[in-house]
């Protein structure tokens, strides 16, 4: 692992937000590649050859490897790792619904930027080891949610499954901040992406881990200075 952040990071051995894009970009890239070259293979495979080749061959990529040496807790560990391909299906019909959950067309720049500063703890402005770490770690553990709530497999969550995607995580939030959630991270029809789906769980999260900072005696209520909350907000 380390190894392999040493590689990302490069010689300032902190990861930015055009190294994180490139690395979460390509181990995406990795997911279609393999998830594709299934589909080939099983379309070349004789009737009812039930696509058993390649175990693994649908292992999650890049992302996979690092956050397979990250996930210690076997449960997050084997949703995450978990096999994509329905089985035993024919061609083009068993791709379509898992290449859907990878079919995004990469993080984009502001999502890179915000999962650097969210989860930039001493602000240096990139991601140390230990953030990088729990960044991928934190990733690993949403999409294993992700792939959990999203039922039909359609690679996008309703608002319900939002729902109880984040009640499974602990975050219990009411109506007007779930309306607000799909507002935000939702196509036009208030459908979740996976990508969308992912920023929104980091942000959560952040979020309340700050909040939670200054509400040290848990009244649900903490104070922050006006220059406090801007810089908490703006870098995030
Ligand atoms: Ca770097
Ligand atoms: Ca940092």
């Amino acid at each position: 692992m380390e190894k392999l952040f040493i590689d990302i990071a490069g010689d300032d051995m902190e990861v930015d937000w055009m190294e994180l894009k490139q690395i979460l970009d390509h181990s995406m890239k990795d997911d279609l590649s393999k998830l594709s070259a299934n589909g080939v293979a099983q379309l070349g495979a004789p009737p009812g050859g039930g696509g058993s080749g390649a175990p693994g061959g649908n292992d999650g990529g890049l992302l996979a490897l690092l956050c397979s040496a990250l996930c210690k807790d076997n449960a997050v560990g084997q949703a995450f790792m978990g096999n994509n391909d329905p089985g035993g299906g024919e061609g083009v019909v068993t791709v379509a619904p898992s290449s859907s959950v990878m079919d995004y067309g990469g993080f984009s720049k502001d999502v890179c930027r915000s999962m650097v500063a969210m989860l930039d703890v001493d602000q240096s402005g990139k991601l140390g080891f230990e953030e990088f770490r729990t960044l991928l770690n934190d990733i690993a553990k949403w999409k294993a949610v992700f792939k959990l709530y999203d039922r039909d497999g359609s690679g996008r969550l309703g608002a319900f499954e939002l729902r109880q995607a984040l009640n499974s995580a602990g975050y219990h939030l009411n109506n007007r901040v779930l309306n607000a959630l799909v507002h935000r991270y939702g196509s036009r029809d208030g459908k979740i992406a996976f990508d969308d789906f992912i920023m929104c769980a980091v942000k959560i999260k952040t979020m309340i881990d700050i909040f939670r900072e200054r509400d040290v005696d848990g009244t649900n209520m903490a104070t922050f200075s006006m220059e406090e909350w801007v810089e908490k907000t703006v870098y995030s």
